[in-house]
Parts: C-alpha cells; sequence; structure tokens
C-alpha cells in the first residue's frame, strides 16, 4: 500500500502553527515518574529526541495544570518540539501551546474546532475504525490510536486494537496516526510497521531510570522503522 509521508510533507491545515513531528510523543505522568520533577523528566526526553509532548495530568488543579503546563513549555522553548494539552482546550488556549488532544468523552471535536480554528492543532484518540474516521471527518490533525496493546498505565480504555486494529484504520484514514498503549523501544518498530507514524509513550519513559537514553533508543528504533518504509 502507498503509506501517507507526513514527515516529508506539510500539513495543510496549519497555517498559523508549525506542522508538528509526531514520531516520538512523550505523554506525562508525574505519578509514575520515580520522584523526578516533571520538568527533569520533559528536558532529558527532549535531549534524548522526543519530538512532541503532552501535558497529561489527571489529579490537579486547574491553577496546578496551568503552571505545569507553562513550565513544561519553557522547558520547550529552544526546542523544537510540539507542546500539547491533555482534555483541556482552555488550559491549551491559556498557555499558548500547539496544540489540545482529547478522548472520546471530552469536549467535541467540531467544537473545538469552532472556537481554534485552524490556529491549534487537535489530536483525536481513537478507540475504534469508526471513531478514526470521524475524526478525520470532522477536521483532527493526527489521532492518537488507543490503546494499541493493554497496559498497566491506563486500565479504563477499551479493548486493545493490536496490530491489526492499528492497520486497519491506516487502510481507512490518511490522517497521521500515533499509536500509544504498552508501546516499548522492543515492540515500537513492528507498531510503526504496521501503519503508526508515530508512537505516544508514558512508562517507557517517565519510568526509565535514564529517561534522555530511553527516550534516544525509542528514538533510533522509530527512524529505523521509518526509513525500511519508505
Ligand atoms: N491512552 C491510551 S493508553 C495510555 C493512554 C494515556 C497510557 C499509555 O501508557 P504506557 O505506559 O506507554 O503504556
Ligand atoms: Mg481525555
Amino acid at each position: 500500500m502507498i503509506w501517507p509521508d507526513w514527515h516529508a510533507s506539510r500539513q495543510p491545515r496549519l497555517e498559523m502553527r508549525g506542522p508538528l513531528d509526531y514520531r516520538l510523543y512523550l505523554v506525562t505522568d508525574r505519578a509514575l515518574s520515580l520522584g523526578r520533577t516533571l520538568t527533569a523528566i520533559v528536558a532529558a526526553a527532549v535531549l534524548g529526541g522526543v519530538t512532541c509532548v503532552q501535558v497529561r495530568e489527571k489529579n490537579c488543579d486547574t491553577r496546578e495544570f496551568i503552571e505545569m503546563a507553562k513550565a513544561v513549555k519553557n522547558v520547550l522553548a529552544s526546542a523544537e518540539v510540539g507542546l500539547i494539552i491533555n482534555d483541556r482546550l482552555d488550559v491549551a488556549l491559556a498557555v499558548e501551546a500547539d496544540g489540545a488532544h482529547l478522548g472520546q468523552s471530552d469536549m467535541p471535536l467540531m467544537m473545538a474546532r469552532n472556537i481554534v480554528g485552524d490556529t491549534m492543532v487537535i489530536g483525536i484518540s481513537a478507540e475504534s475504525v469508526a471513531d478514526a474516521e470521524a475524526a478525520e471527518r470532522d477536521g483532527a490533525d493526527y489521532i492518537g490510536v488507543s490503546p494499541i496493546f493493554t497496559t498497566p498505565t491506563k486500565t479504563d480504555t477499551a479493548a486493545p486494537l493490536g496490530l491489526a486494529g492499528l492497520a486497519e484504520i491506516r487502510c481507512r484514514v490518511r490522517l497521521p496516526l500515533v499509536g500509544i498503549g504498552s508501546i516499548k523501544a522492543d515492540n515500537s518498530a513492528e507498531v510503526i510497521a504496521h501503519g503508526a507514524d508515530g508512537i505516544a509513550v508514558v512508562s517507557a519513559i517517565v519510568s526509565a531510570p535514564d529517561c534522555q537514553a530511553a527516550a534516544s533508543e525509542l528514538r533510533r528504533q522509530i527512524d529505523l522503522a521509518l526509513e525500511r518504509r519508505r
């Protein structure tokens, strides 16, 4: 099949925000960070080669979430790494992030698009082919395919799509696909081979003893797999 090549081409939607690079997409989680600060984790991950960072924090109030997002934005200021805010379009707007990531029970995509127009990336979590097709139809910029494999990091997920489910979604939509759910350095290549344009991870980086080294090895595997696919 012919793969859409999102790394070589520009996404047409983004006139005000530069296109994001989804190859290695870090999703934060303070509870799994082994006592290290969010900014320390992000700084190390950036040195290791993450291309996008999503601030995802479930147990904090709005003010704290904004402060965390601002702190991460400062760390990313001199790096060409996108900043995405999970769940909260208002927080994404408040801190002038590159985008927001919305799940199936968050603000509906079309409402979010009406609010931000083309100025902000909106990513959507798809748990099925139908979710992915709707996200593409309704104007998402990228799709998080969730989960690929069962993960202890998030247990309230739909049934895992597996590599076959990912491949089916790849056949149905052209948007960039980011796989998530128990992806590590040693299985990242097969996720790319089944159609993902990028890999999103929580524990493989935030719980690694050396976050920079973990990110670096993931990035190496991903880039090799993307190269093999060309
Ligand atoms: N959404 C679907 S699975 C998941 C999220 C946020 C967690 C992925 O965590 P891990 O540790 O990379 O398996
Ligand atoms: Mg959500």
